[in-house]
Parts: C-alpha cells; sequence; structure tokens
C-alpha cells in the first residue's frame, strides 16, 4: 500500500452510503464516483476510497488493506464476537462516532403472545442475523434459548414457524409493525463509527489522518452548531445565555438604542422552537437562527 496516501472503506450502496460520501464531501474531498469501479482517488487530498460490502470492512481495516473504515457498530461487534473466539488481539480502534444510521437491535415476539418479562424468552428458538452479540445478551441474562441463524428476512421466521421469536435491527419500527411483531427487549444501540487497525500510523499516514480527523470533528460539529443572533436589553443577556446550554462566550456589539445590544452566539447544539420562546420571553428579540457551513478550532 502507497504510504503517503490514506485508503478508507466505505459501504458501496446501502444505508450507509450516502452518509459516508456526504461525511467526506464536508470534509472537503472530492471524488467523482463512477458506476463500476471500486476504487477512486480523491481529485483533491491524498485519499482513495475502497467501496465494499459493510461486511467487508472490518476485515480490510485489521488486515491494513485499509487504513479507515466507516461501518455500523452492529456489523463491527457482531465480527468481533465472532472472531475473538479465534484470536486474543485487537482488531480495531474506534476513532470517531459518527452519529449516522442509527439503529437498535432488538429482540421481537408476536403481537398475540403474552410476554411476561425476558424470562419468558428460555425455550425460545430466536432467529437472527446477529448470532454472537444475540449470545452475548441471553448470556448476560442467564436466559436460555436457541439461536437460529438467517442472513436475511428475519421478520418472517415466527410466521413461518421456523423461529418463536427474532432478534434484528430496528429503526421506524415500521417492519416489525407490518409484520405482526412486538418489541420485548434491547441488545443494542448502533451508529455508524469511523474505525482504524490499532496502533500508530507511520509519520506520513499519521499526518494524513490527523488532519482529515480534524476535518471530521469540525464537520460534525458544524452540523450540530447553530450560529444564533439576537437583540435583547443589555441586563437580559446573562440570564439570556443560561437558555442555550454549552454556548461560547458571546459578541456583544451596542445597538443605536443606549439599553440594548445585537449578541451573536454559537451553541453547540439543535436549537428547537420552544428554546426560541423562551429566549423571546426572557427579552430577546430579531432572533435568527444560522445553519454554520464549516467550524475550526
Ligand atoms: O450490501 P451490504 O452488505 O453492504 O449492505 P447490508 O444490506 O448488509 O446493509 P444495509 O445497507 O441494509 O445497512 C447498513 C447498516 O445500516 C446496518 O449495518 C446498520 O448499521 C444501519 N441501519 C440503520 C440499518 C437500519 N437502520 C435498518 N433499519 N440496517 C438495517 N435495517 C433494516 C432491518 O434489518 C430491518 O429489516 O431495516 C428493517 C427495519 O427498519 P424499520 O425502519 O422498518 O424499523
Ligand atoms: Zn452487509
Amino acid at each position: 500500500m502507497d504510504k503517503t496516501r490514506l485508503r478508507i472503506a466505505i459501504q458501496k450502496k446501502g444505508r450507509l452510503y450516502t452518509d459516508s460520501m456526504d461525511l467526506l464531501t464536508r470534509c472537503g474531498l472530492k471524488v467523482r464516483i463512477g458506476k463500476n469501479s471500486l476504487f477512486y482517488h480523491c481529485e483533491n487530498f491524498p485519499i482513495d476510497l475502497l467501496l465494499v460490502r459493510d461486511d467487508d470492512i472490518l476485515t480490510l481495516v485489521t488486515d491494513q488493506i485499509c487504513d479507515l473504515g466507516i461501518v455500523g457498530e452492529n456489523v463491527l461487534f457482531e465480527q468481533q464476537l465472532q472472531t475473538q473466539a479465534q484470536t486474543d488481539s485487537d482488531l480495531f480502534e474506534i476513532v470517531k462516532k459518527l452519529g449516522f444510521s442509527p439503529c437498535r437491535l432488538m429482540i421481537a415476539v408476536p403481537e398475540n403472545r403474552s410476554f411476561d418479562g425476558i424470562a419468558s424468552l428460555n425455550g425460545d428458538r430466536i432467529a437472527s442475523s446477529y448470532p454472537y452479540l444475540l449470545q452475548q445478551f441471553l448470556d448476560k441474562h442467564q436466559l436460555n434459548a436457541k439461536t437460529l441463524h438467517l442472513s436475511g428476512s428475519v421478520e418472517i421466521a415466527p410466521r413461518l414457524e421456523m423461529a418463536d421469536s427474532i432478534c434484528d435491527l430496528v429503526s421506524t419500527g415500521r417492519t416489525l409493525e407490518e409484520n405482526n411483531l412486538k418489541i420485548v427487549a434491547e441488545v443494542m444501540h448502533s451508529q455508524a463509527v469511523l474505525i482504524k487497525p490499532p496502533g500508530v500510523f507511520a509519520e506520513d499516514k499519521h499526518a494524513l489522518f490527523e488532519l482529515l480527523l480534524n476535518r471530521i470533528h469540525g464537520a460534525i460539529k458544524a452540523q450540530e452548531s447553530k450560529y444564533i443572533m439576537f437583540h435583547a436589553p443589555k441586563e437580559a443577556v446573562e440570564a439570556i445565555r443560561k437558555l442555550l446550554p454549552g454556548s461560547e462566550i458571546p459578541t456583544v456589539m451596542p445597538l443605536g438604542d443606549a439599553d440594548k445590544v445585537a449578541v451573536h452566539v454559537v451553541s453547540p447544539e439543535g436549537v428547537f422552537w420552544d428554546t426560541l420562546e423562551k429566549l423571546k420571553k426572557a427579552g430577546a428579540s430579531s432572533i435568527l437562527v444560522l445553519t454554520i457551513e464549516k467550524m475550526l478550532n
């Protein structure tokens, strides 16, 4: 592998692809993705992208074919448990939780089944694409159930009488509803994460990695933060600031009206309507909330 370029594995198509590409674009990376190739050079950065199935990303990073990968924690921890049986050494490091592709791995049973706590799972056949995470959950709760490993369409297993319950990813809950299933237990929360092989990169790569990581921090922070501008009576500024937890020291500027000031402040969180209504009640007027495109601290 080229020692002066970073190679990143991302999902080729599916739920992680768009958000992974969007993040890299917001970091300033220019890549023209075509239809057939799996390997792309970034036009303005010594970075290459390898587009693969999400199931291959951990292996590509562990085997150091790629320097970085973006993958869901569900796939990552399932494969880690699977591999742990064969090796003791660390497979990866999580560099950053990326916040996108959130979902939960849940145990669900038919809606019409009476269910009295997770002990009711004893003796069940549970269908899942995540047998290792499921077994870990069963062991933790000292439950004695049988796992049926299916690679897809897990939700139809109870209707086909292949299983009594399922353990599957849930996002909106619509799939469960359509299949007359109800959630009875949560196995894990998941989101997309950036991973790398354990240890430190060689010098050139390390500098590139640090640069990209700073941009990723900045891109995520900019997306979460808001720039807020408003007018307020001077004496109300402190109380108003307290309504914006975590905000930085505001810029306060005089206005023509001697008692009033203009305030500009960056809030690290999204600002909801009820916060704006509270700001107004505390004396703020002409309130503007703007998105931030880039941020570098
Ligand atoms: O081809 P490749 O192997 O790369 O893709 P894939 O088919 O294995 O994965 P893909 O693209 O479906 O999902 C990639 C990752 O997105 C997953 O590993 C999760 O980290 C994340 N993710 C987020 C989800 C969901 N939400 C999700 N809802 N992955 C799958 N689902 C499925 C779930 O299995 C169920 O069938 O969607 C259905 C439930 O959705 P709701 O909205 O009806 O609850
Ligand atoms: Zn997959």
